[in-house]
């Protein structure tokens, strides 16, 4: 029968302390930074739900695409019991492997929102009555306390969401990956990939602004959770294409001069006119650095399937 349960392995002053740290190192240090985490409460996930769906961004139907065609073929390469997904958000995508995994016995969603995880597992409880569904709240990339589960194991991190951490974070996070790997489990790991900058562009700066209120959440996250004063509408939504590191960065360009006060942190933020917070990096991928990275962790890549324009990537990869 089916059943769910929930593990919180953050606690919540833990998350609380993560964000004062978090932002008061990011915003007084120069040039100014944020994680892109902070993005995800409730609305900011409800927004990034929306960014799926624009017509601009095309990561999500692409990714999608390739789940469904190689459903099948992930199926028989690893005939999995058990699939944890890192950064499952609303688990949308994840239906395609969960239909066509007949061993599948229990599936392991990981994610900063709560919200989002009950939202996932309420529907796909609904469509199979014979699965487990083990949330866990948990920020993946600190080495997550997963519940131990049978393997084969299929650990899954699609979405392109491994390039919001920056080249050193990838090494680190991707060795922590192949540790908790063993023999018979498998990596199935979603990159956006290198193209035209136009289009890169548009896929984070759309034209009806979803991204713009997307990004400028996080000022009201930190408004809301650490009394801040930043008026979000004192600040512009900017992309940019880093031809060099081959990565989007989103930023938060000051329109004024600004005195932003945090009283919870004793932090009194001054911005230049002009003066960018940068939010996020999203970086893009070629097949032979994906390669790379995986071996430099110890995962040999075993499969690379794209979408029919090339857009995106799944690869799946072995200890
Ligand atoms: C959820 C991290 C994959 O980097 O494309 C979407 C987040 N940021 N639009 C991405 C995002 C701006 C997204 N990931």
């Amino acid at each position: 029968m089916s059943q769910f349960a929930l593990t919180r392995t953050l606690p919540q002053d833990a998350t609380a302390a993560a964000l004062r740290e978090d932002v008061t190192e990011g915003l007084t240090r120069w040039p100014k930074q944020l994680p892109p985490k902070w993005f995800y409460d409730a609305r900011g996930s409800e927004l990034f739900e929306e960014i799926t769906r624009l017509p601009e961004y095309y990561p999500t139907r692409a990714e999608r695409q390739i789940l469904r065609d190689r459903a099948p073929e992930i199926a028989a390469a690893v005939p999995a019991r058990t699939l944890v997904e890192l950064g499952s958000g609303s688990s949308d995508k994840t239906r395609h492997l969960i239909a066509a995994l007949p061993s599948l016995e229990t599936y392991v969603p990981v994610d900063v929102s709560e919200s989002a995880l009950t939202g996932a597992a309420k529907a796909l409880l609904a469509e199979h009555p014979g699965l487990s569904v083990h949330a866990v709240v948990a920020d993946f990339e600190h080495g997550p306390a997963l519940p131990p589960v049978p393997g084969p194991r299929l650990l899954a991190f699609l979405g392109g969401t491994i390039g919001n951490l920056l080249p050193a974070e990838r090494a680190a996070f991707l060795g922590g990956l192949r540790a908790g790997l063993g023999d018979g489990d498998a990596l199935l790991l979603g990159t956006d990939l290198v193209k035209d900058p136009a289009t890169l562009v548009a896929a984070y700066d759309d034209a009806s602004g979803v991204t713009a209120a997307f990004n400028k959440n996080v000022l009201a996250v930190i408004n809301r959770e650490l009394g801040a004063d930043f008026d979000p509408a004192g600040y512009d939504h900017v992309a940019v294409w880093d031809a060099e590191r081959e990565w989007i960065e989103m930023r938060l360009r000051s329109r004024g001069p600004a005195v932003v006060k945090i009283p919870s942190l004793d932090l009194a933020v001054h911005f230049e006119r002009g003066e960018e917070l940068r939010t996020e990096v999203s970086a893009k991928f070629r097949q032979e650095g994906v390669r790379r990275e995986l071996a430099a962790a110890g995962l040999t890549l075993r499969h690379w399937w794209t979408d029919d324009e090339g857009r995106f990537a799944l690869s799946l990869s072995v200890p």
